[in-house]
């Protein structure tokens, strides 16, 4: 029995509102999926094991480094956004995991682990943060954490790491997410090899106290807070990170922390080939590191994704099982409708990914026939699966229409009584 943060009433009378209507809709999608050989069942069946985790600093307003405009009722500590975490999943339900980032949500891990279990929610990933100094810490990562020059720093941020294994070991994770600000501003401030060589002996003591069922993942990011060169740049140095490490370290892909119009689906395709594939941090751009909502901008490209992780999965390729976060911000929308939309637009690439006819793409690539082979992409994407996500939703006891669930509900005009209001205006990424 977990703690509603929604009714089910209210869910049962949303969805009574629209299941005429969806009956009719996944009548008529099964048909036409049907006259081309693919069961809807089995498409419906897959999408619904399918989730995503939800990362608890996503559940607070976001910002950039110019400004921070915060929104009603916004999470005090990491029990109250578990708490708007349970609301995305239950009315998604494609979001039973949180991803934690420490020390933002340092707590007892027995407290953690009951409020985890009292809404029905688990642990993903754990995230390190030495990229910014916590209030009573003895050494500055002003000029680097893992990499940096002084041998002290450097320890204190590999404590950091470990202590984030242990906290996530006490309440189920199984994997912690490094991201480092390291890098340089200038043309000459580091060397780039000592620099790397400093990270990567780091990472290896953090490697060490890894429990046997973890995974570590390295995340690139090719510039911010350093804009001349980061330690962790690109796929190149983070496949270099996880194969110098060993067999429990993987490159985690974060969308957004790539050149623009580069080919992020090769990238996949490339890890995966190698075995290097740790998992995602979705979310879209336009521009640079937007940390816009995932599918917002280029769903086209979210799809091209998810396109190489069906194939790798149609392929049965051995020990595959990428992590799967949304890591974006939330500036000026509800970040609790932000995060529905999003594990939607993720659940729907994955749907639209799984309706490709591989067999099909297989003949035209080996004919050739570069026309009917990217056709045979479109004809997958352009297919309108809503009644499947919807569909998989309202099996589960979630809603059919999530955000006008969740609007219905009043929640947030509930919290915003309980919580006080934060003041605005100062600058701080979330
Ligand atoms: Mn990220």
């Amino acid at each position: 029995m977990t703690d509603s943060q929604i009714s089910s009433d209210l869910i049962g009378a949303e969805n009574d509102k629209r299941a005429a209507a969806l009956k009719s809709d996944y009548a008529a999608l099964g048909e036409k999926l049907a006259r081309g050989n693919v069961d809807i069942e089995t498409v419906t069946a897959k999408v619904a094991d399918f989730f995503v985790a939800v990362p608890s600093w996503g559940v607070g307003t976001g910002g950039t480094r110019f400004a921070r405009f915060p929104g009603l009722g916004e999470p005090r500590h990491i029990f109250d956004k578990l708490d708007d975490c349970a609301v995305i999943n239950e009315l998604t339900r494609a979001t039973p995991t949180v991803s934690l980032h420490i020390p933002w949500d340092k707590a007892d891990p027995k407290e953690l682990k009951a409020k985890g279990e009292a809404l029905g929610l688990g642990f993903d990933a754990m995230n390190s943060n030495t990229f910014s100094d916590a209030p009573d810490q003895a050494h500055s990562y002003k000029y680097g954490s893992l990499s940096h020059v002084d041998a002290a720093t450097r320890a204190q941020a590999v404590e950091h790491n470990i202590e984030c294994i242990e906290l996530g070991n006490a309440i189920g994770s199984k994997a912690l997410t490094v991201w480092v600000g390291d890098g340089s501003n200038f043309p000459g401030q580091t060397n780039f090899t000592r620099q790397f060589e400093r990270y990567l002996a780091a990472m290896a003591d953090i490697y060490k106290a890894l429990p046997d069922d973890w995974r570590i993942f390295s995340e690139h990011k090719m510039y911010e807070p350093a804009f001349y060169s980061t330690v962790v740049q690109d796929w190149g140095s983070n496949l270099l990170i996880a194969q110098t490490l060993g067999d429990k370290a993987f490159c985690l892909v974060d969308l957004g922390h790539h050149a623009p119009n580069t080919n992020i689906e090769m990238i996949v395709a490339r890890l995966i080939q190698f075995g290097k594939l740790g998992g995602f941090h979705f979310n879209d751009s336009k521009y640079g590191d937007d940390d816009l909502d995932a599918g917002s901008i280029e769903p086209y490209r979210l799809f091209l994704v998810f396109n190489e992780l069906v194939d790798a999965e149609h392929r049965g390729v051995k020990g595959f099982h990428p992590a799967h976060m949304i890591d974006q911000s939330h500036n000026v929308t509800d970040p609790i409708e932000s995060l529905i939309s999003s594990a939607n637009e993720i659940r729907r690439a994955y749907a639209q990914a799984l309706l490709v006819d591989r067999a099909a793409l297989a003949g035209f690539q080996d004919g050739n026939d570069a026309l009917m082979a990217t056709e045979t992409l479109k004809r997958a994407y352009r297919t309108d699966v809503e009644p499947i996500l919807a569909e998989a939703r309202r099996r589960a006891g979630g809603a059919i229409d999530p955000v006008a669930a969740y609007r219905a509900s009043g929640y947030r005009a509930k919290v915003a009584s309980e919580r006080p209001a934060v003041k605005g205006g100062s600058g701080g990424i979330v």
